[in-house]
């Protein structure tokens, strides 16, 4: 608890170009639930590099992410938006944590297992400890809450098994984390393949919307969604395409998946299709101008950057410092 609020936290890998699924799944949520909370909102560039990584890339779609935080609507000012390799404590607590941590459940996490299969030349050390450095960053901040798409809630369960088991150790030093789900937008399926998610790392790019998509081209990808023969706009498992755009265009305009089929009721795929484009178009637009006016302003980046680090840097140490204590590091001499 801080300043009478509870904490949330919440962390995004600045890999691949943000897609449709990471602002509706996500981000979206992060903004409409940030006044509720104290939040720290990560770029988490060291968990990015459990794949390899170009470094000038990597620098550049960090900074590209941190910007999106901000024009998706969190004030840098009552939001501690800052990259995770800047606050050195999340390394500190993911090596505490890696010994209370076993290789059993880590093997167990289905994230892991995926991309092992995916980057089959590079399974390394980090990839299987990935989890732990993910329950660092929550731990590090006491977060109360961390709301995350729904493929996430593996990791937050092991979250909570270690902090348990640190705490029925140590006694209550760290807070028990909640997953937060939004009620829309949890899993938008690709556009080509709806029994996959949409993916940043998707290497057919007509199965994401991403962030930076012009209008045209987002218009183009709703057209050319895959869908069914049925002709009917509902909202059930036997239709996964039409579902996935009902679960779009909802989450674009607030609206539950009754009333679109609603609204379309007796009207065709293409009629449909093309309002889901123009809902997608509405949330994005603006997203992007706010986007491209930031960018224009490095000085004002640069000390978002540097200000926040030092604010996540002052809450972190102070559970790194209770922490380091209770497993019997020794004081630090002043
Ligand atoms: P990749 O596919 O490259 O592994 P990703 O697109 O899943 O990456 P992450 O950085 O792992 O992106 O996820 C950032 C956040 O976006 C997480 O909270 C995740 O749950 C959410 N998210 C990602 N994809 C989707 C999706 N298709 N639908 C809803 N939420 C999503
Ligand atoms: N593993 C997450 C990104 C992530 C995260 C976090 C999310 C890293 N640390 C802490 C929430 C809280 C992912 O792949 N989306």
């Amino acid at each position: 608890m801080l300043d009478g609020k509870k904490t949330l936290f919440s962390g995004m890998q600045a890999t691949g170009n943000l897609t449709l699924g990471n602002y509706l799944g996500a981000l979206k949520n992060w903004v409409s639930i940030a006044d509720e909370y104290q939040t720290f909102y990560s770029v988490v560039d060291m968990h990015s590099i459990t794949v390899r990584q170009d470094p000038a890339e990597l620098r550049k779609r960090a900074r590209t992410l941190l910007t999106l935080y901000i024009a998706a609507g969190l004030d840098p000012e009552k939001n501690c938006i800052y990259y995770q390799s800047h606050v050195s404590g999340h390394a500190e607590l993911a090596w505490i944590l890696n010994c209370f941590t076993y290789m059993g459940e880590l093997s167990r996490m289905t994230q892991f297992k995926d991309k092992a299969a995916k980057h089959a030349d590079n399974i390394n050390a980090g990839l299987f400890t990935y989890p732990v450095l993910m329950a660092a960053d929550i731990l590090l901040y006491q977060a109360d809450v961390v709301p995350v798409g729904i493929d996430q809630k593996q990791h937050l369960e092991i979250t909570r098994d270690i902090a348990m088991r640190f705490n029925s150790v140590y006694g209550d030093v760290f807070t028990i984390p909640e997953v937060y789900i939004g009620k829309s937008g949890a899993k938008i399926m690709s556009l080509q393949d709806p029994s996959k998610k949409m993916s940043k790392s998707d290497e057919n790019p007509n199965g994401s919307i991403y962030l930076m998509d012009d209008p045209d081209t987002i218009i183009r990808k709703c057209k050319r969604a895959v869908t069914d023969s049925e002709a009917v706009v509902r909202y059930r498992e036997e239709q996964p395409g039409i579902k996935n755009l009902i679960d779009i265009y909802c989450a674009c305009l607030d609206k539950i998946p009754a009333e679109a089929e609603r609204e379309f009721d007796g009207k065709g795929y293409g009629e449909f299709k093309a309002a889901v484009g123009e809902a997608v178009v509405s949330v994005l637009k603006p997203l992007q101008d706010r986007f491209a006016d930031l960018t224009k302003n490095k000085d004002y980046l640069d000390s978002v950057i540097k200000n926040n680090a030092e604010k996540a840097a002052y809450f972190s140490n102070k559970t790194l410092r209770k922490v380091q204590k209770k497993v019997g590091f020794p004081e630090r001499i002043r």
